[in-house]
Parts: C-alpha cells; sequence; structure tokens
C-alpha cells in the first residue's frame, strides 16, 4: 500500500517560499476574440523547485491548465485544439449552458480527435467558483493534468485583500517523480476507493505559501481536482468562513472546530484572516485516516497591517438565479440504487442490453452499476420536461463514497436516510457515503442529455454514470 500512502517528504522543505498564485483580473484575461487551450504534453514542477519536472498533459501544456477568469454575463469563447494522440472534449464542470456545450464525449459530441479542435461558445449565468476539464478517458487525462479552475467574478464581489485559486489535486507518481502510467485501469483501484495519487499540490506546486499582512482578509477557492481523493481540510487558527459551495452563496458559517470535506469535483469559498503577528505562520492541514499533512502554510508578513482589527462578519454574496422555486409535491421522481465495488456482492448487471455475470464484467472493466446497469444506458434514467422538478432518490447500496455530479443543473438536498431535508445548499456534486439514501432535486432547465455520474473517475469508467433526458 506504499502508493496510497501520502509521501510526506514533500511537505518537510517548510523554508520554499513559492509563490501564491493570484488570479489574473478579468481585464487581462476578457479578450473578444477567441482564445485557445490547447491539449498536449507538457512538464510541471510538481516536485518543487530544485527537482526533476513530471511530464504531463495540461491545457497550453500547462498542468491544471491556465486559470481562467470571466465576469458573470460574460461569453466564454474557447477553441479546444487536441495535440494528444487520443480523443478529448472539454466540460464545463457546474456551468448552466446549452447541452451541445456541454462536451462529454459519446454523450453531447462525439471526442474531438487527435489533430482535431471544437469551439466551445456559451453565456455564464452565474458568478462564482467553477472548473473545466477532459471528459474523454478523464480516469487518464485527468490524472496527467488536463483540467484548470474557471472563476466568474460576481458585480459585488466579497470584501477581500487578495483572491486566489487553491485547486487540491494527488498525483500518483513513480519513484522516478513521473506519472505512474503502469497502473491506469488498475482494477483494483477501479474496484475500491479509485487512482489514489501519492503527492499532494496545491496550484501545481507542493505546499505553496501564500502571503499576507496582518488582518488581510484573503478569499480561497478551493477545487478538489483528485481523481478519486476525499479531502478534508483544517485550517488550524484560521477560523475560516464559508461563504460559498459548488459556486453557489450560502450564509457565511464559521469553520472554528470543525473541518472543510471535499469530495472529487466539489469546491468551497472560504475567506481566511490573518490573525497571527508578524512573520508567524498558519498551515492549511489535509487530514489522511492515518496522517496528516501541511498542503499550504499562510504566513504573515513583516509589513505593517493596513488595518486596525480584522473584518467582520462576511455580507452575503447576492444569488445567482438559478431556475426555482423546487416544487416537490409534483416532482417527478426516479430511484437510483448504487450497487458493486469490492466487498459489494454484485452478482452481475445488465451491458449492452444483455445480462453479465460479475465475472464477465469485470473482464470488461464494468464493476459498478446504477439500478443493475453497467455504463452509460441507452435510455434515460427519466425523461422530464423543461421546467419540470425532478427528485432523484439515491441509495448508495454499496461499501464505499460517491461524489454524485449532475451536468448543467445545480440541485438541493430534500431528503436524507428518508426524512424531508428543510434547507440546503445548491450543490452540482454531492458526497454520498456508504449506506446513505439521498434525495436530490432540481428543475430541469435546459433541454438535451444530461450526464449523472460518480466523480471517482475510475468509479464513473467502471459503471457508474447514467443520464437525464430534458424534452
Ligand atoms: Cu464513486
Amino acid at each position: 500500500m506504499t502508493n496510497t500512502s501520502i509521501h510526506r517528504r514533500s511537505f518537510l522543505r517548510a523554508g520554499c517560499a513559492l509563490a501564491a498564485m493570484p488570479l489574473l483580473p478579468a481585464s487581462a484575461l476578457a479578450a473578444p476574440a477567441a482564445r485557445e487551450l490547447h491539449a498536449r504534453e507538457g512538464s510541471a514542477a510538481l516536485l518543487g523547485p530544485g527537482n526533476p519536472e513530471t511530464a504531463i498533459w495540461g491545457y497550453n501544456g500547462i498542468a491544471g491548465g491556465p486559470f481562467l477568469r470571466y465576469r458573470q454575463g460574460d461569453e466564454l469563447r474557447i477553441s479546444l485544439r487536441n495535440g494528444l494522440g487520443q480523443g478529448t472534449s472539454i466540460h464545463w464542470h457546474g456551468i448552466r449552458l446549452p447541452n451541445p456545450m456541454d462536451g462529454v464525449s459519446g454523450l453531447t459530441q462525439p471526442p474531438v480527435p487527435g489533430g482535431g479542435s471544437f469551439e466551445y461558445r456559451f453565456k455564464l449565468p452565474d458568478a462564482g467558483t467553477y472548473w473545466y476539464h477532459s471528459h474523454n478517458r478523464s480516469w487518464e487525462q485527468m490524472a496527467r493534468g488536463l483540467y484548470g479552475m474557471l472563476v466568474v467574478e460576481e458585480a459585488e464581489p466579497p470584501q477581500a485583500d487578495q483572491d486566489l485559486a487553491f485547486v487540491v489535486d494527488d498525483w500518483r507518481l513513480d519513484n522516478r517523480g513521473q506519472i505512474d502510467s503502469q497502473s491506469f485501469g488498475a482494477m483494483p483501484d477501479w474496484a475500491h476507493a479509485g487512482r489514489l495519487g501519492n503527492w499532494v499540490t496545491v496550484n501545481g506546486i507542493p505546499g505553496p505559501v501564500f502571503k499576507g499582512r496582518r488582518n488581510d482578509r484573503l478569499r480561497l477557492r478551493i477545487l478538489n481536482a483528485a481523481n478519486a481523493r476525499i479531502f478534508t481540510l483544517a485550517f488550524p487558527g484560521l477560523n475560516p468562513w464559508v461563504i460559498a459551495l459548488d459556486g453557489q452563496p450560502i450564509e457565511a458559517w464559521r469553520l472554528s472546530r470543525a473541518n472543510l470535506t471535499l469530495g472529487p469535483g466539489q469546491r468551497a469559498d472560504i475567506l481566511v484572516d490573518i490573525t497571527g503577528d508578524s512573520d508567524t505562520s498558519a498551515p492549511v492541514r489535509a487530514l489522511f485516516p492515518r496522517q496528516t499533512v501541511d498542503i499550504a502554510t499562510i504566513k504573515v508578513g513583516p509589513d505593517a497591517p493596513r488595518r486596525r482589527t480584522p473584518l467582520g462578519r462576511p455580507k452575503r454574496l447576492a444569488d445567482n438565479p438559478l431556475p426555482g422555486p423546487l416544487s416537490l409535491t409534483d416532482a417527478v421522481a426516479a430511484p437510483l440504487r448504487m450497487e458493486g465495488g469490492a466487498m459489494g456482492g454484485m452478482m452481475g448487471g445488465m451491458m449492452g442490453g444483455r445480462m453479465l455475470g460479475m465475472r464477465e464484467m469485470m473482464s470488461q472493466g464494468k464493476v459498478w452499476a446504477f439500478n443493475g446497469v453497467a455504463g452509460l444506458p441507452d435510455k434515460p434514467l427519466i425523461t422530464v420536461r423543461q421546467g419540470q422538478t425532478v427528485r432523484i432518490d439515491i441509495d448508495n447500496a454499496n461499501r464505499w463514497p460517491h461524489a454524485m455530479h449532475l451536468h448543467g443543473h445545480h440541485f438541493r438536498v430534500v431528503g436524507r436516510q428518508g426524512r424531508p431535508v428543510a434547507s440546503s445548499p445548491w450543490r452540482d456534486t454531492e458526497l454520498v457515503q456508504p449506506g446513505e439514501r439521498v434525495s436530490i432535486a432540481f428543475r430541469a432547465s435546459e433541454p438535451g442529455k444530461w450526464l449523472f455520474h460518480c466523480h471517482m473517475l475510475e468509479h464513473q469508467a467502471g459503471g457508474m454514470a447514467t443520464w437525464i433526458e430534458v424534452t
């Protein structure tokens, strides 16, 4: 199990003060012409400066892609150029957009072949922290670095002295510091927790240091970009305010003793007030089952503070114009039973319209099923009309947590273990624990075929994918 334990040594070089990664101002990026994201090979300093670089795949050759930043209501216009030896496409995670722009290879578009290109063009209706990533063979393409953060600025952002991306990923590296490509497709990963890495980066580097002055407020846009790892983060001494989840504003709450848990694909916007004395620092800590690792440091510089006391409770951000309200009494409902995986006791499932035994399924790389069907079915989970409220009753009947992601919509949790839930935040990805029954609801907005799948990418590839048709 050495591969799945996090290496400690990367985090012992606390002295190396790497630059934080501020997001560029919108004016620097919002050019009217189409910008290009070129999916290609590149190299990245995943091991930190002074160490050999790691060969990766990235948009414009950058591991974790360029940060994209727009204003609410802007049009995104990006040409994907494929410089890889295999097909690819880009999904815009959390963005409400027309279905043909959703970027799901095999459902909303054919994969863009090597040497080909495809133009994505759509409006950005909602402000918040989103991301974009490959949606073809994503279990390999994302593990190699094909993803990036997409920020849509609010008209009135919260008061903060710095607005920072905080993209957490775990990479599985071999002992030469290169991406372990031998283990792509390894069935033990697919049947268990998914591909877990052994090397953690924040914004593509190990242990970055974010610098501020005493009483500064930092906005951290945290994204879990890992294939499969659930990150639990602690901010000792920092008392952050959580102000948004999956891009959607919430009533600010203090993370004083609690930790922040993010499943793959989930985001949280937090505000951190630096209260330490000059030249002190506070860690951002990742808690693993048998280990705690400082993945970033927030350092108080020697400069005089720009204000005498920290800022108070933040104002609630303006809500996005999400389609609503939900009409639960006349919602169209579908059950979704999640089965399979190691120790799951699944006997077999439907594949391509045929009933297969478990051994036969595994020989074709399928180890999970939704409602007894492994892999993307020909028929949707449910067909609904635009404007209808849809409820999905998820029953996680196996031994593993799953990060369920709905494309093109945000939903609310409206039930847990069969009991109604009165209020819950809008999300696009929900972490469902083993044995948990969770009902989610949303209003079908755009017509088309919307994928609903586990964002643990090996589970998705291993069978956990279905779709919802909006007519
Ligand atoms: Cu899963």
